[in-house]
């Protein structure tokens, strides 16, 4: 796109009809004015070199520098998990296709790192989203059709994360107009800690440029700012291929080879078995054998049963009768009694655990009952233990290790694991437990 046909496009053609632009113009001068005021150029109102850097057309070939900006103390919310809630609609498109579009702009961001996104109905969330019209409360009065679309508060208690869109815009779900889903993910990338990027293909650019929600990806500037902020998504939806190189330490790659224990640490993965532990890292090429007792002194051989409150930033690693907890690989407490979780007395040890970050619920397999532990109030759930193969048809025998990635439970009973839908009703893949260290 040239300078001209920029112009042509943003500086309201209605007015400042295309064969008159020059840059003496008053309302150009005047629109430039603005728009140089809201990019924080020097206001000159006329077409200087930095306000044609803004406008170029975004670069190619330029992958490996970052353009990206975080604000000023870095703020970031603390829990993967962030509340929104949408207070006050706008009349002028549906409520599903307002909700349709917020919830896509929240999946572009979701979808390469480990946040969670909860919609509320009522009460405060993280993220207030709004439609206003001029002074609305907040220090930036909206200007009316066109200029500034919309504006988000970076995290923080209160007014931050609150993201506030200009209701005297015409929103559309298309191209005619200004396309909520566009607008919204630039803004929630505010909401999440994102200030405006230099990178003209960026999201986080400081102009509007219509994106097309089907099949959209996050540029990669914008990935590489968010993760600095969140970090990955762990790539684990398929085992790892078995030409990877993979150290083999004793047993690992035999077919009948089960585990102790699986969970997430951190942006690893943990499997446990007899004293020896693998460590698989979210952008691996390698699994590393290790001894438990090297990280884990206390528990010197043979965990039972693990699982992480990433919010926490704690695991929780069984054996026998006692738990101990750890930061990393770092053990920071226990031993301590499994009945903290009110287990019954009965209960000598567990097979399984795993944390379910949706409902933050803990689920403890112990031969075939199931147990469900609400992390929140920390009080076993009413109605358990429930026998697991009422819970989880399909799985027949006991759960010897559970982990939760990507959303997606996986049960290992024996030597295979069972991926189950997010709903955890139907098994919809299973493969040998192993693989997942790339036998
Ligand atoms: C923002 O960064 N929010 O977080 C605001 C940004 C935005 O609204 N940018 C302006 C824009 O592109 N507006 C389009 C319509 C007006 C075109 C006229 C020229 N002009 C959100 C976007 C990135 C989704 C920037 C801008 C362009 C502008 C302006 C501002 C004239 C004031 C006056
Ligand atoms: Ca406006
Ligand atoms: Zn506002
Ligand atoms: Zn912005």
């Amino acid at each position: 796109m040239t300078e001209f046909d920029y112009l042509s496009k943003y500086y309201e053609p209605e007015e400042v009809g295309v064969g008159m632009l020059r840059a003496s113009s008053p309302s150009l001068a005047e629109q430039l004015r603005k728009m140089q005021a809201f990019l924080g150029l020097r206001v000159t109102g006329k077409l200087d070199y930095s306000t044609m850097e803004m406008m170029r057309a975004p670069r190619c070939g330029v992958p490996d520098v970052e353009n990206y900006r975080l604000f000023p103390g870095t703020p970031k919310w603390k829990s993967n998990i962030i509340t929104y809630r949408i207070a006050k609609y706008t009349s002028t498109l549906p409520r599903a296709e307002v909700d349709h579009a917020i919830d896509m702009g929240l999946k572009a961001w979701s979808s390469v790192t480990p946040l969670h996104f909860q919609k509320i109905q009522r009460g405060e969330a993280d993220i207030m989203i709004s439609f206003e019209v001029g002074a609305h409360g907040d220090a930036y009065p909206f200007d009316g059709p066109r200029g500034t679309l919309a504006h988000a508060f970076a995290p923080a208690e209160g007014l931050g994360g609150d993201t506030h869109f200009d209701d005297e815009e015409k929103w559309t779900m298309g191209t005619n107009g200004f396309n909520l889903f566009t607008v919204a993910a630039h803004e929630l990338g505010h909401a999440l800690g994102l200030a405006h990027s230099s990178d003209p293909s960026a999201l986080m650019f400081p102009t509007y440029k219509y994106q097309d929600a089907r099949g959209f990806t996050l540029p990669s500037d914008d990935v590489k700012g968010i993760q600095a902020l969140y970090g990955k998504l762990l790539t684990l939806l398929t085992p790892p291929s078995p030409s990877w190189p993979v150290n083999r330490s004793p047993n690992m790659c035999e077919n009948d080879m089960t585990f102790d224990a699986v969970t997430v640490v951190g942006n690893e993965l943990l499997f446990f078995k007899e004293g020896y532990m693998w460590r698989r890292q979210s952008q691996l090429t390698d699994v590393r054998p290790s001894y438990i007792r090297s990280s884990f002194p206390q528990l010197f051989t043979n965990v039972d049963a693990a699982y992480e409150v990433p919010e926490k930033g704690t695991a929780y690693l069984f054996k026998g009768s006692n738990y101990w907890t750890s930061r990393g690989l770092q053990t920071i407490g226990g031993p301590r009694s499994i009945t903290d979780f009110g287990l019954p007395s009965r209960v000598r040890h567990v097979d399984a655990a795993v944390y379910l970050k949706d409902t933050k619920q803990t689920l403890f397999f112990v031969g075939n009952d199931l147990y469900s532990f609400n992390q929140a109030n920390s009080q076993l759930e009413e109605g358990y233990p429930k026998k697991i193969e009422e819970e989880f048809s399909g799985i027949r025998g006991k759960v010897d290790a559970a982990v939760e990635v990507n959303g997606f439970l996986y049960l290992f009973s024996g030597p295979n694991a069972y991926k189950l839908d997010s709903e955890r009703e139907d098994v919809i893949r299973i493969v040998k437990a192993n693989s997942w260290l790339g036998c």
